[in-house]
This record gives C-alpha cells, sequence and structure tokens, in this order.
C-alpha cells in the first residue's frame, strides 16, 4: 500500500516554491523550504513549515548546493524533494545523489533525464517511438566533410545544433552550403565551451513554424496520459513571455491525434512525473524537437483548462500512487493565457530588481497570480527576473483575452519597472488578438516597435 509523505522538502524559491507548498499543504505534506542569506525575508521561507538557510546568495553555493540540499533533508527529516523548475530540477548527478541518501526525488529516473538531456539520443529515442522528428542528421555528425553530404542532400538552409545544448544554446544556422563551414566549427566550439562537449548534429531548418509543447504525464510504471498542448510562439532570445492552452493553431482531432502519440511514447519508457514534448509545428505537421523532464513554469494554463493539480498529481505518482485520472477523464475546458511579469525595463529587458513599494494582485473569476511578491519585498539581484505569473481562464480565447486585459488594469507592482506594459501593448495587436503568430513575430515586432 502506497502512502503518501509526510514531509517534503522544495529546493527551489520564489513562486514556484509557493506553487509546491500549496499543493504539499492541501495534501496534509509538511513542507521545507530551504533558502540562500539573500532571501531570509522571502515569501517562501515564511509560507512553508519549517525553512533553512543553505548558504550565501550566488545559487551554486545555495539552490545548486547538492550537499547543502541533502544536508537540510537529514536535518528536517524531509523524505522527498520537489525540485521545481530551472537549478536542480533536470540533473541527473543530483537525482543519483537523492536517490543514495535513501531519499525520493519528485520527478523522472535520472535515466530519463539523462537521455533527454543529451539532444541527440533524446531525437533518436523519440523517433524509435514513433514521435515525428525534425529531418536531418541521424544521430551526430563527426566532420565536415559528413556535415557537408547531410546538408546538401537535405537542402538548405539547416541548422547546426550542440547535443549538450537546448532552449536555444548552442545552435547556428547556415542559410546557404557556402554557411556551412563556418556554422558547423563555431556551433562544435561553442558546444564545447559552454557544456565541454563538441558533438553536434544538422536538422532541415523551419523557417516560420509555432513552438507547440505537449505535457505528458506517467505514473512511472507504464501508464500515461497527455494533457494537450500549449502554443508558446511569443518569446524574445529564446524565453517565453505569452504562453496559451489550447493551441489557437490546434483542431480537436490533430491534438487528440500527436497528444496520444506523445502518451503512448512516454508509456513505453516507463517515464515519471510530468514531461513536455517539444515540436515545431509548421504546414499541418510536426515535428519534435526537445523533451523537458520537469515541471514548467507555463503549466498553469494546462492546469486551468484541465482542472487538474499536477504538483498534487506529481507528488502523489512520486509516493508511489496512481495519477487520479486517466485519458477519459481528461477534457478541454475553454481557454487559458500566462503572461511572465519579469523585473525587467523595456525596451531592453534590462533587470531591474529593487524593492516594491506596492503590490496588489488583481483576482475575480478566472484569475490566478503566481507570485511571491509582497509590498515591501526588495527583490534580490542575484536570481531569475521572473516575479509572476498572471494566469486567466475563460470560456473561449476571447473572453480570456478580455479577461486578462482587464486583469493586467488592476495588477500593482509600485517602484520597480516591469514587464507589463509589454502586455498591454500586445492585447492591442491583430496577431496576438486572433492568434496569428509564429515564433519570429514578436521580436520582429519589438524591432520595429522600439527599435
Ligand atoms: C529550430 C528552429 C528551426 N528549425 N530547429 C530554438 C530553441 C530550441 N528549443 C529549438 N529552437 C529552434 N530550433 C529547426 N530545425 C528554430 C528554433 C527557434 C525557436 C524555436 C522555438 C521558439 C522560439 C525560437 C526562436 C528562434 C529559433
Amino acid at each position: 500500500m502506497a502512502e503518501l509523505f509526510d514531509k517534503i522538502l522544495i529546493a527551489n524559491r520564489g513562486e514556484i516554491a509557493l506553487r509546491v507548498i500549496r499543493a504539499a499543504r492541501e495534501m496534509g505534506i509538511k513542507t521545507v523550504a530551504v533558502h540562500s542569506t539573500a532571501d531570509s525575508d522571502a515569501m517562501h521561507v515564511r509560507m512553508a513549515d519549517e525553512a533553512i538557510c543553505i548558504g550565501p546568495p550566488s545559487s551554486t553555493q545555495s539552490y545548486l548546493s547538492i550537499p547543502a540540499i541533502i544536508a537540510a533533508c537529514e536535518v528536517t527529516g524531509a523524505q522527498a524533494i520537489h525540485p521545481g523548475y530551472g537549478f536542480l530540477s533536470e540533473n541527473q548527478g543530483f537525482v543519483q545523489v537523492v536517490e543514495d541518501h535513501g531519499l525520493k526525488f519528485i520527478g523522472p529516473s535520472a535515466e530519463h533525464i539523462s537521455i533527454m538531456g543529451d539532444k541527440i539520443t533524446a531525437k533518436d529515442t523519440m523517433k524509435k517511438l514513433g514521435v515525428p522528428c525534425v529531418p536531418g542528421s541521424d544521430g551526430g555528425v563527426p566532420d565536415f566533410e559528413t556535415a557537408k553530404s547531410v546538408s546538401d542532400a537535405m537542402g538548405y538552409p539547416v541548422i547546426i545544433k550542440a547535443t549538450a545544448g537546448g532552449g536555444g544554446r548552442g545552435m547556428k544556422l547556415a542559410k546557404t552550403a557556402a554557411d556551412l563551414e563556418e556554422a558547423f566549427r563555431t556551433a562544435r566550439a561553442e558546444g564545447k565551451a559552454a557544456f565541454g562537449n563538441d558533438e553536434v548534429y544538422i536538422e532541415k531548418y523551419l523557417g516560420t513554424p509555432r513552438h507547440i509543447e505537449v505535457q505528458v504525464f506517467g505514473d512511472g510504471r507504464g501508464r500515461a496520459v497527455h494533457l494537450a498542448e500549449r502554443d508558446c510562439s511569443l518569446q524574445r532570445r529564446h524565453q517565453k513571455v505569452f504562453e496559451e492552452a489550447p493551441g489557437p493553431a490546434i483542431d480537436p482531432e490533430t491534438r487528440a491525434r500527436i497528444g496520444k502519440t506523445c502518451a503512448d511514447a512516454v508509456a513505453a519508457i516507463g517515464y515519471e512525473g510530468a514531461g513536455t514534448i517539444e515540436f515545431l509545428y509548421e504546414n499541418g505537421e510536426f515535428f519534435f524537437i526537445e523533451m523537458n523532464t520537469r515541471l514548467q513554469v507555463e503549466h498553469p494554463v494546462t492546469e486551468g483548462i484541465f482542472g487538474i493539480d499536477l504538483v498534487r498529481e506529481q507528488i502523489r505518482v512520486a509516493s508511489g500512487f496512481e495519477m487520479s485520472f486517466t485519458q477519459e477523464d481528461l477534457e478541454v475546458n475553454g481557454h487559458s493565457i500566462e503572461v511572465r511579469i519579469n523585473a525587467e525595463k523595456l525596451p531592453n529587458f534590462t533587470p531591474c530588481p529593487g524593492k516594491v513599494t506596492a503590490f496588489h494582485a488583481p483576482g475575480g473569476l478566472g484569475v490566478r497570480m503566481d507570485s511571491a511578491l509582497y509590498t515591501g519585498y526588495s527583490i534580490p539581484p542575484y536570481y531569475d527576473s521572473l516575479i509572476g505569473k498572471l494566469i486567466v481562464q475563460g470560456r473561449d480565447r476571447p473572453e480570456a483575452l478580455s479577461r486578462l486585459k482587464r486583469a493586467l488594469g488592476e495588477l500593482i507592482i509600485d517602484g520597480i519597472d516591469t514587464s507589463v506594459p509589454l502586455f498591454h501593448a500586445l492585447l492591442e495587436e491583430e496577431a496576438v488578438l486572433t492568434g496569428d503568430y509564429n515564433i519570429h513575430w514578436l521580436e520582429k515586432w519589438l524591432e520595429e516597435k522600439f527599435e
């Protein structure tokens, strides 16, 4: 008989730490926060049942310190660790250490993290599981001669990607054969310098795709479901700014088909917990690019359209329970949109930490504000600039959009600059109102608007 943990430790900070504490509390599970000396006054420290200081401000010496986090579990008697996103959430070495100490990592196995962390292995695995992939080299490309013959045969443009990269790091575009040598050599050099791995692979470059990602969830024992897709095409420098579910370009039949493909794939490998399968979507076709083996920042839009608590399910399966629903129970309801609120000054998105002199979260029907801000809080300069996520839910996309505009109008964050003005401006744009955008739309718009 499975039994829930009585105490879990959250190896993260900010809004995602609160997000995990909330799920745990509803399940009757006690929570331990960890924090750096810069975060003594942070909301996650106040909200958790217990808090432990694990080091100085620098992430490497605190939120990324494996020994400090393991010691905090031992001191408090926490039985499991939720990593949130970022920090140690996709670190297979950490998962191994956690397991070696008889603790449970709330997330997938070290092996699954490792398979998906290497982008060539990930693609090869997905291809064998019947997931449609971007055409390209089969595996790594060892030298320029191979790069040339693969690319010439496929046709240009092509993109060279570092196998240890991902999320836009270590990619080089070759528009024509003349650009190939330079792109190949720099991709390798950057892979070597950034990740200590110079292995690269080649893909056909897709010109104007959308970024569509399918949410999957597995119980670690061969059962898995999909929870439809999110369209996260509105990005700047590989940072998402506006995400929605379901995808405005995806019809129910397409959703069911790609969703089943993804669910079957993760079921086949015995995947545990939440995962995201990322695709480029162009001319009605999906092309796998990467899989993220963590809960993502934008998971609330999926929770919105299904009315399901993904963190609760993560904790359930980690403690050996079944998921609380099956695929048949899952039905898309309405439309959900998230905007990421960053402590940044436009037009250059310069990080802008400092004291929040007033904070008021919007409310009302269909409004969710996930944020660790409070009036009087000083945002430290050491961490990510995400300070909140405003998520709205409507019966359909137009209702979600008007609700978003209304909620943004209610939001008060005084004392610092934020990305809120960007969203007021975006909500005046025809392409945003119709959902007719691709991965390049936002950067082009910013260039024209601010340049
Ligand atoms: C691509 C691509 C076009 N063709 N691959 C960027 C992040 C990483 N996850 C994959 N990325 C891309 N891969 C092929 N074969 C264009 C991008 C890309 C992109 C993808 C998703 C969202 C925003 C993007 C912005 C620029 C480039």
